[in-house]
């Protein structure tokens, strides 16, 4: 296992600013409630019209490179090599569903890539993963063979879940993904327990649980964050607020839109983290994970995001404007951390295409091996089920 995780995380340590794990002086301590970035800090929420207005002059991607780059070559370039890989295998996934090879649901992480990615620089291997539905970046960026992702989105025996789980259940224990879940905040819990298994097992390691921004308003949240911060457990809690559960924009849930209030009525350490920025990301889960390693406990991190597609394949989005959805492309992640490459010499246009044709030959590779593997056998119905006698998880 070691090997795949640290193999998709070398990219961390390779520059002292990068592995710092309390972002080197840069950001504020979450600790400190006092010093926590404010809402303007960061991206605008979607459908926030004025606040939007406010944020005419942010910067296009050109221009959000910083004049000195924050992180060695390698971590760069690893950043873009690992988005654009999530981005690509979606893209094709995307066209596959049209084409019917891929039935059922499908929700497409593409626009929140940066999500993934600055978190897994900033954490270890051994540590756990886990999250809802929205689950094929989790485990590409962990080191999950794409063939294994793409052959489950087949619903083919070689995919990670036996073809069993399909888009929504991904799931590698090996990489320390701990899957996809249907049930909107039912992860919460179980990221919470996860994270007391770590503690309970002495084992320094710690879960980083992620959850959408419709998930905010279950019971089940207000009791994780409650027993999470009662035991100070490993845990970074992190929903990403793309704006939408579903079409029901973030305004029209609650009076409280800015999420990581909510961690306040724990005293839990919460702050906002631009996530079309892969940096700010890296930067918030050092902190959170250096936090939660040195026994204080939670930390509440709220992304703000965007995704570009529908909720899941069937939706057209039309609950939200074409100008909102270019304000976003205009921030992409991956042409910052591109530009930033670029600007600052790191390669060349020349060795980002070879990257790119790599790529889309590995992606092209997961299909071949996708449709050329064989649908499970009836017999699987009757495995990895409650009424097997050695099920794994029922003891005496
Ligand atoms: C308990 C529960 N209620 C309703 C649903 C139906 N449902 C599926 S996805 C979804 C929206 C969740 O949105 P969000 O948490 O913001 O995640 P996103 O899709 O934006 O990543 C809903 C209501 C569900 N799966 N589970
Ligand atoms: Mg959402």
């Amino acid at each position: 296992m070691a090997e795949k995780v640290k193999e998709a995380q070398k990219v961390a340590v390779t520059n002292g600013a990068a592995s710092a794990p309390n972002g080197a002086g840069k950001g504020p301590d979450v600790g400190d409630q006092s010093t926590i970035k404010q809402p303007d800090a960061v991206m605008p929420g979607p459908a926030e019209p004025e606040r939007m207005a406010a944020n005419d002059t942010a910067p296009e991607p050109q221009a959000t490179s910083p004049a000195e780059p924050a992180y060695s070559k390698e971590t760069y370039l690893n950043w873009y090599e690992q988005m654009q890989l999530m981005r690509k295998f979606e893209e094709k996934a995307g066209q596959l569903y049209g084409q019917q090879k891929i039935k059922g649901f499908c929700h497409l992480y593409i626009g929140q890539e940066a999500c993934v990615a600055g978190a897994v620089s900033a954490l270890e291997p051994g540590d756990k993963y886990i999250t809802a539905y929205r689950d094929h970046a989790h485990p590409l960026a962990l080191g999950t063979s794409p063939n294994a992702i793409m052959a489950e989105l087949f619903a083919k025996a070689t995919g990670c879940s036996k073809g069993k789980g399909g888009s929504m259940h991904m799931f590698d224990k090996e990489v320390g993904f701990m899957g996809g879940h249907g049930i909107v905040g039912g992860q919460v819990p179980m990221g919470a327990g996860i994270a007391f298994a770590e503690k309970y097992n002495k084992t320094g390691k710690l879960c980083i649980c992620y959850m959408g921004d419709g998930a905010v308003r279950q019971g089940a949240l207000h009791e994780a964050f409650n027993m999470a911060m009662l035991w100070k457990l490993p845990v970074i809690f992190v929903v990403e607020n793309n704006g939408y559960a579903m079409g029901t924009s973030v305004q029209r849930t609650s009076n409280v839109t800015e999420l990581y209030h909510i961690g306040r009525g724990y005293d839990m350490p919460s702050e906002p983290v631009n996530a079309m920025n892969v940096e700010d990301v890296h930067e918030a889960v050092a902190r959170a994970a250096e936090r939660a390693r040195n026994g204080e406990g939670p930390t509440f991190l709220e992304f703000k995001t965007y995704r570009y597609k529908g909720h899941s394949m069937s939706d057209p989005a039309k609950y939200r404007t074409k100008e909102e959805l270019e304000e976003y492309r205009h921030r992409d992640t991956i042409e910052a951390v591109r530009h930033t490459i670029l600007t600052h010499q790191m390669a060349t246009e020349e060795d980002l295409a070879a990257i790119d044709d790599r790529i889309k030959a590995r992606v092209q590779e997961s299909v071949e091996f996708a449709e050329n593997s064989p649908y499970p056998d009836a017999a699987e119905l009757y495995h990895d089920v409650y009424v097997q006698d050695n099920y794994p998880y029922i003891h005496d």
